[in-house]
């Protein structure tokens, strides 16, 4: 048997479900080893030392990538059959722009929203604010996205790209945290948005679950092409 990339990855991680969202999209298949946080395996942590999930091992590369965009990234740049990744629009007079766009909005959800999403999440953890100011931080965010989606079905446009993949996990748990407030608010194409996403068979398919991986375990394939 080929050897495959391996993706160590924890379920409900949303950086790790972006990777898996990027790697089913690509069609790659990978050995998937489902980990438990509070028991990160040595094999992990010696190839990846700051211990934060998803890592992808590429073997027979000596190759080692443990941030989630850039694995995003590497998997399609291998192989894109959908065209995730946003390409320079040639027809224009600044061709750049959807992918400079694309970069923006992944950059404001990581350096900007996530922060605020863990506040709103456990708030109790964060007292110089309430719940509801941390809410109303995040929701600077979520009515940019809310604009963007204005009369498009995805965040770049009428085409899903990797911002789409890269931002829903976590628009996804900020909208868990109090979902009756969440579909009530004033945000109808993001609510319409995240709905597609999480109905999308592209997001149910990464969502199996998996018992937790063991060195001695037969190896788990995932990616919607495996033999
Ligand atoms: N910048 C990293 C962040 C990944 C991250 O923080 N993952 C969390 C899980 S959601 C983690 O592994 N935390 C380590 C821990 O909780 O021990 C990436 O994009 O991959």
């Amino acid at each position: 048997m080929p050897a495959y990339p391996v993706l160590y990855s924890f379920r409900r991680c949303p950086y790790a479900m972006r990777a898996r969202l990027a790697i089913m999209a690509s069609g790659l298949t990978v050995e998937l080893r489902e980990i438990v946080l509070k028991n990160k395996p040595e094999t992990m942590l010696a190839i990846s030392p700051k211990g934060t999930v998803p890592v992808l091992f590429v073997e027979n590369e000596s190759k080692v990538v443990d941030e989630s965009l850039d694995i995003m990234r590497w998997v399609l740049e291998q192989t894109d059959p959908q065209g995730f990744l946003p390409q320079a629009d040639t027809d224009s007079a600044t061709p750049d722009e959807r992918i400079k766009h694309c970069d923006q909005l992944i950059q404001r959800n990581d350096k900007d929203f996530k922060p605020c999403l863990d506040r709103y999440k456990y708030a109790d953890r964060y007292p110089d604010f309430s719940q509801q100011e941390y809410r109303q931080q995040g929701e600077v965010f979520l009515l940019e996205l809310e604009e963007r989606l204005q009369g498009n079905d995805y965040l770049l446009g009428d085409k899903a790209s990797l911002a789409d993949i890269a931002i829903m996990p976590f628009i996804r748990q900020f909208a868990h945290v109090d979902r009756r407030w969440f579909f009530e608010a004033p945000y109808p194409n993001l609510q319409r948005w995240l709905n597609n996403w999480l109905e999308s068979p592209l997001f149910l398919s990464i969502m199996t679950k998996y018992q937790p991986w063991q060195e001695d375990d037969e190896i788990t394939l995932f990616g919607r092409n495996q033999p």
